[in-house]
């Protein structure tokens, strides 16, 4: 592991929002590519303040810091990325599940999508599947990807698959999930069409249904 990553790591860890964008700025100058600053650096970063919270030594005013630090460098990386050629490759309603607030996952996700050649409509978090119905309905998009983050509301992915079903839209509206409590087993459950690990993983498989769509 590069040692500047262990770096971002840390600064998201120990909450310094002053030392992030220098940090980052760093990891880009050593050319370290967006996406392994993503997944290594600011990720793993997150993991370790997720780990702080489980054992009480950090509080939710923490993780909200965390999501502060974590907003104040994606600008400088998102300027990083080839914009491509935005939409071509079909609509994609992103949103995080009813009940749930957590958007980094999303957001990241929504811009590497973004620069793949898809279109997306972010719907925000805390989502009904009544609006992703509507979306739908409204835009014709044929993708749709719910993240969520909290075991507690997995069910309003179901809400979304069974809506989608119910409108007779199970053939042409692909439903997939991601986010840290998804697993391909939860999937099954839910009878989503497919499961992504990392926003990398979103890309690769939101490219799979664009090509036999
Ligand atoms: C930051 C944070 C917050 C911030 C979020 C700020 C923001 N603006 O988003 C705030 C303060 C709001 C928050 C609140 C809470 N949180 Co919180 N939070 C976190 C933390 C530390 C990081 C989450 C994160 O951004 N991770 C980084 C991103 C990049 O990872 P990711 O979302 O998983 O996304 C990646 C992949 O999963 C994938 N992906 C994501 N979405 C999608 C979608 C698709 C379609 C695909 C294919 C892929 C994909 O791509 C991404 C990049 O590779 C996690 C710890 C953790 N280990 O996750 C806890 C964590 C998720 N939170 C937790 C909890 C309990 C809460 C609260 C209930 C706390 C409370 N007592 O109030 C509230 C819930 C509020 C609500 N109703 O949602 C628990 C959840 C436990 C569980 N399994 O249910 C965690 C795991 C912490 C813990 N270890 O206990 N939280």
């Amino acid at each position: 592991m590069k040692e500047l990553l262990v770096s971002v790591q840390q600064a998201i860890n120990e909450l310094l929002i002053d030392d992030i964008k220098g940090l980052v700025q760093k990891c880009l100058d050593e050319n370290i590519t967006p996406i392994e600053i993503i997944e290594q650096g600011i990720s793993k970063g997150l993991e370790l303040v997720g780990r702080q919270f489980e054992d009480g030594t950090y509080f939710l005013a923490d993780l909200v810091m965390a999501g502060e630090v974590v907003k104040e460098a994606m600008p400088l990386i998102e300027t990083q990325l080839d914009p491509g050629q935005a939409g071509k490759k079909g609509k994609v309603i992103l949103a995080t599940v009813e009940g749930d607030i957590h958007e980094i996952g999303k957001n990241i996700v929504g811009m590497l999508l973004g620069v793949n050649g898809f279109e997306v409509v972010d719907l925000g978090v805390n989502v009904p599947a009544e609006k992703i119905m509507a979306t739908i309905r409204e835009t014709g998009a044929r993708f749709v990807g719910l993240s969520a983050l909290l075991t507690t509301m997995v069910g309003s992915i179901k809400d979304v698959v069974d809506s989608v079903k119910e409108a007779g839209l199970k053939d042409n509206v692909k439903v997939v999930i991601g986010g840290a409590c998804t697993s391909e087993q939860l999937k099954e459950e839910m009878g989503a069409d497919a499961y992504g690990e990392t926003a990398v993983q979103a890309v690769t498989i939101f490219n799979e249904f664009s090509a036999h769509a």
